[in-house]
Parts: structure tokens; C-alpha cells; sequence
């Protein structure tokens, strides 16, 4: 991609051809209603990846935008829960692992859709902004397309205060604002060394046999979790099964409660914008109320679990009360729940910028790892243990403009398209050499593109 590069000032002509380049991914990616998040090694739809290929798409064709969330909402539980995977029946054979037969979500739980089949789990809730944004790029437009974006908003706004009724109940049955997880895949951040602890606390019991088939399609075994770490989500994957994916069983004995930080960050920008929607389409005002409610409790909650000595927030073990004390970007989960005060904001932005993140010196590019370089489980090429991820950086960049850190945002965007200028559309990056690894034609990463360059344009 290296006509991306965003370093001269003025190039329409550069952006435009980046434009072409990351709009060819998601076409390549495209599976008639919806976009794979990689061409081979994940074939199915993804819950996060399309909400965030959904934002990338309102700048390049609005159409395939609502689509894109209009396929994922179809397959969404009576519960309210949107689930993670949605398998496609044509997808090759042996081509994922867990498959759907693995799951077995259909048979086991009545709330769950019949067909195509699903997992069982969700992922963080970006669903709303992505809503959001494809209507701000309908604004202006011509009458047609508002109307029909306008539509699009009425018939999802339903789905989505369903979506976020669950996740406030059933995955916060105590109130708290923060959203408990059930396993690592749910956080969207599958092997962050954020999960150790609770994990080496799981006995691992019979795991029925399976292979691996991320494997075949990275360049090294070494960029994906280990088998080790694949067994123990398997095993947790069989424990659910046999609640039925029943919430109050899951509560009562799971092994993995987690209250995960940064999805309660996600979820409180969420609401944000789903307040806005529900503006638009003239929601009632008990629902603007509750909305309000969760936005106000999510902030509180993620109050609670500041720590103030590494100045970051810890996700927490519910079954101990322990916090999980590691240094990982998800810490910056206040930054992207918005509403704070002056000193906590400065007080993330010295973290950021501290050599514990962006300012460590042996980067490639000032952008926050995975997991600070500084911290001991930190390993620069293993998937969420410290690579940079495009999709993580784009959150904090869109979260800092959300703060008004104007020149901040500004500097970081840039800094993000420069480094897909020279390693293309990757999923993740090692920080300090800037490889490009994992999938070389990541969606979310050419959707992430797509919206920052139209910030460039000025029409974000
Ligand atoms: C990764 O997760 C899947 C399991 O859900 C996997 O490793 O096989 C994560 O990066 C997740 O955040 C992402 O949604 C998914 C698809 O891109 O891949």
C-alpha cells in the first residue's frame, strides 16, 4: 500500500489511490451480503470485524455498509445476543476450527438461530458506531439516501437496544457497568496476556480431539496462541456447551467470569451512539433513559478499576475480585469510554505516550502495542501479546478526537496510515521491526484505513 502514505500534505491523488487499494480488500473479502475478515484464514463472519468493515464501507458504498450489519443482525439470539461467528454453510470444509458442528449452538439452545448456524459467544459492541457513522456519511446526500439510511436506522435501532439490553443484564447482573466475558474470544483479544491468570486457574478436563487449522495459513506458528492456550479455550467452549449457553448456569459455574475493561469501554462509546440513533429515529424516552443509565454506569465502573500506580485500567476476575494486573491497551479503556475528568485524561496520556506504549524508543512507529513492551509477558510477535493492531490504534484515534485531543488524533492517524503506507493491509505488526504479520489482507484493517483517510478529506 504504499501509495497510502499520508506524510506529504495536499496528495488527493495518493489518498485516493490508497482509497482504491483497501476498498480492492473488501471487495476481494466480499461474499455477497457480507466480508470475510480474511480471505483464507477466517472465512466466516465475524461480529466485531463486520461492524468495523461496515464504518470503512459508509465512505465507499453505503449499501453494502447497512448489508454488511443487516446479515450479522439477521442471526442474532432471541436473548438479545449477537453472536461472534456466523458460519457460512459454503465456506470450504476443514477451512475454521472451532466449526459450527463444534458449537453446536442450534441444538443445544433454543434462543439460538437455526440456521446458518453460530457460536456461542459474542464480541465487544461496536455495532452502533458503525450504525452511527453510515448515517453521519448519508448527511448531505441526496434525499434518496437519507430516506433509506433512515429506514436502515429505524428497523435496526430495535436490534441494536436489544443487543445492549443483554449485554447490561444478562452479562451484568450485578450492575456494575462492566460487561463479564465467558472466554478470551470474546474480549476480541484472544491470547493478551490479560487472560493468563484466570486461565492457569481452569483444570483442564477431556478435550475432545480437534486440529488446529489457523496454523496452515500464517507464515509461523509462532504469531498465533499456542496449543497450550488452544486447549484451554476449547475446554472452556466445552463448559458452556454443557450449560446450553444457559446465562444463570454459565454465572454460576463457569470458570472464566471476567469484567473485561475495554469491552465496557466499547460499550459505553457504544451507547453514546445509539443514543444518537435513537435520537434520529424518534425513540421513546424510557429507552433514551436507560441508555443514559448504562452510559452512566459503564463510566463508574471503569472509575472503579483504575490503578492508579500504572496509571491504567485492570479488567477484573469476578469469581476472586481480583484485579488482572497487566499492562496491555486495553488499559486505555477510560480514554474510549469518554466523560473524563481533566486529571484521569492527562493522566492516560502519560501512560500513552510514556516507553511503557507509543514512546518506547525500539518502535518502528509510535503507536501502542498490544501489550507495553515494558511488561514481563510482553512477546512482539505473538498475536495480542504485543504486535500493534491497526483495529486498536483506530479505537484510540477516534477516541481521542471523541476527548477534543485534536493534534493528538491528528498526529496518531497519520502515524497509523504511514505505517500501512509501508506494511500494507496486515492484521497486526511487530512494533519494533514494522513486519507486517498474521493475515496479509485483513478487512478490518483496509475498513480502519478507509475511515481514516476520510478524516483526511475532512468527511469524518
Ligand atoms: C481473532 O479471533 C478468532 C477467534 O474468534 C481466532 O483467533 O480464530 C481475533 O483477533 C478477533 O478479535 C477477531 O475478531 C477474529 C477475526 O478477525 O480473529
Amino acid at each position: 500500500m504504499k501509495e497510502a502514505s499520508s506524510q506529504e500534505d495536499g496528495a488527493p491523488a495518493k489518498v485516493e489511490s490508497a482509497n482504491s487499494l483497501a476498498a480492492g480488500v473488501l471487495r476481494r473479502n466480499g461474499v455477497e451480503s457480507w466480508t470475510r475478515p480474511a480471505p483464507t484464514l477466517y472465512p466466516h463472519q465475524w461480529s466485531w470485524d463486520s461492524a468495523f468493515i461496515a464504518l470503512g464501507l459508509a465512505h465507499t458504498d453505503n449499501r453494502r455498509a447497512t448489508r454488511e450489519l443487516e446479515t450479522l443482525f439477521a442471526s442474532q439470539w432471541d436473548t438479545g445476543k449477537v453472536p461472534h461467528i456466523i458460519f457460512d454453510p459454503d465456506a470450504p470444509p476443514r477451512s475454521y476450527f472451532p466449526d459450527a458442528e463444534r458449537w453446536n449452538s442450534s441444538a443445544l439452545s433454543a434462543d439460538a438461530p437455526s440456521a446458518p448456524h453460530t457460536s456461542g459467544l459474542c464480541q465487544p459492541p461496536v455495532h452502533a458506531v458503525a450504525v452511527h457513522r453510515i448515517w453521519e456519511t448519508s448527511r448531505g446526500k441526496d434525499e434518496r439516501r437519507v430516506s433509506r439510511v433512515r429506514e436502515f436506522l429505524r428497523d435496526n435501532y430495535p436490534r441494536l437496544l436489544n443487543w445492549h439490553r443483554y449485554l447490561a443484564t444478562a452479562r451484568d447482573p450485578e450492575e456494575s457497568g462492566l460487561v463479564t466475558i465467558y472466554h478470551p474470544w470474546e474480549s476480541g483479544t484472544d491470547n493478551s496476556p490479560r487472560w493468563d491468570k484466570v486461565l492457569e486457574a481452569v483444570e483442564v478436563g477431556d478435550v475432545p480431539p480437534y486440529s488446529r487449522h489457523d496454523l496452515q495459513h500464517v507464515a509461523d506458528a509462532s504469531h498465533r496462541p499456542t496449543d497450550p492456550e488452544y486447549d484451554r479455550f476449547l475446554w472452556l467452549l466445552e463448559l458452556l456447551k454443557r450449560t446450553r449457553y444457559e446465562e444463570a448456569e454459565i454465572y454460576a459455574s463457569h470458570p472464566f467470569l471476567v469484567k473485561d475493561v475495554l469491552f465496557s469501554a466499547i460499550f459505553v462509546a457504544a451507547n453514546e451512539a445509539l443514543l444518537e440513533i435513537a435520537d434520529v429515529v424518534d425513540a421513546q424516552d424510557e429507552d433514551r433513559a436507560l441508555i443514559e443509565t448504562w452510559i452512566h454506569r459503564g463510566r463508574r465502573g471503569l472509575g472503579e478499576c483504575w490503578d492508579p500506580e500504572l496509571k491504567l485500567c485492570m479488567d477484573r476476575d469476578v469469581r476472586t475480585g481480583e484485579p488482572l494486573r497487566v499492562r496491555t491497551v486495553a488499559g486505555f479503556a477510560p480514554l474510549i469510554s469518554g466523560g473524563l475528568d481533566p486529571g484521569r485524561r492527562d493522566e492516560l496520556l502519560e501512560t500513552l505516550d510514556s516507553p511503557a506504549f507509543s514512546g518506547h524508543p525500539g518502535l518502528r512507529w509510535p503507536l501502542p502495542p498490544s501489550t507495553s513492551p515494558e511488561d514481563p509477558s510482553f512477546h512482539p510477535r505473538s498475536y495480542w501479546r504485543g504486535p500493534t493492531w491497526p483495529v486498536a490504534s483506530w479505537l484510540l484515534w477516534w477516541s481521542l478526537l471523541r476527548a477534543g485531543e485534536l493534534e493528538r488524533a491528528d498526529h496518531m492517524r497519520k502515524t497509523i496510515l504511514d505505517q500501512l503506507a509501508d506494511g500494507g493491509f496486515a492484521e497486526y505488526f511487530e512494533p519494533f521491526t514494522g513486519e507486517p504479520l498474521g493475515s496479509m489482507e485483513q478487512s478490518w484493517t483496509a475498513a480502519v484505513a478507509l475511515d481514516l483517510l476520510a478524516a483526511e478529506n475532512g468527511s469524518a
